[in-house]
């Protein structure tokens, strides 16, 4: 992705004095690295390798792709993390229930999807574009929550709501907005402390939004005692 962002900026680089805003752009989003195709790494170093930059190029995604993997682990060894135990969904690819491929139980307990792309081991709707869809999770502990963290592992980017449950039920809206994520990679939807514990986190995606299947592989509530 970098690499391609280099070639893109070299001819109006020679005429319009670069690409700052770009590259401005591609600093920030350093914290998500998904953009430089950790499961794909292969087509940069198989590019021609004449432009000049082409190192630091590889450098770098390579530098964004140790990011990701460091991330991935902090995630998932974070002690104020929890997955889900229990999920259920609007729909399912093919009525997949129980622990079938694609049910809703795929998204629960520890990540297993390891590249980006269709996998059984994700959660899908039983179409792909067809509009709004959602998920609902139970979690074994009941936190006073500031982050839900959902990894999506195909057709990312379709998340448009994150709620969380109080004790009585009530549904509140934590996280509403364009889902930033790319390729294999988490939407960390941060939030304000509730003033509730909580143990039910409920995902919603505008299917429609981004084409083909959006699959969720994994579901972490961040949160504590206190
Ligand atoms: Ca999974």
């Amino acid at each position: 992705m970098i690499r391609f962002k280099l070639i893109y900026c070299v001819l109006p680089l020679a005429l319009l004095g670069g690409c700052k805003k770009d590259s401005g752009t591609q600093e920030t989003s350093a914290a998500k690295p998904a953009a430089s195709a950790p499961a794909t790494p292969a087509p940069a170093a198989s590019a021609p390798a004449a432009a000049p930059g082409a190192d630091a190029a590889e450098t770098s995604a390579k530098m964004a792709d140790v990011d990701w993997a460091m991330k991935q682990e902090e995630i998932k060894s974070d002690p104020n993390g929890e997955w889900a135990i229990q999920a259920t969904a609007s729909s399912s690819y093919n009525d997949a229930q129980g622990t079938a491929g694609y049910s809703a139980n795929q998204a629960t307990g520890v990540p297993n999807v390891d590249s980006y792309g269709d996998n059984g081991a994700a959660w899908t709707a039983k179409t792909p574009d067809s509009g709004i869809e959602w998920l609902d999770l139970k979690y074994p502990k009941p936190v006073y929550a500031t982050e839900v963290r959902v990894r999506e592992s195909s057709g990312s980017g379709a998340v448009v709501k994150v709620e969380v449950f109080d004790e009585k039920g009530g549904a509140h809206a934590v996280w509403q907005g364009n889902d930033p994520t790319k390729e294999l990679n988490y939407l960390m939807a941060k939030f304000p402390k509730t003033a509730f514990k909580t143990d039910h986190v409920k995902v919603t995606l505008a299917t429609n939004v981004v084409p083909g299947w959006n699959e969720i592989d994994a579901v972490q509530l961040v949160g504590t005692d206190q």
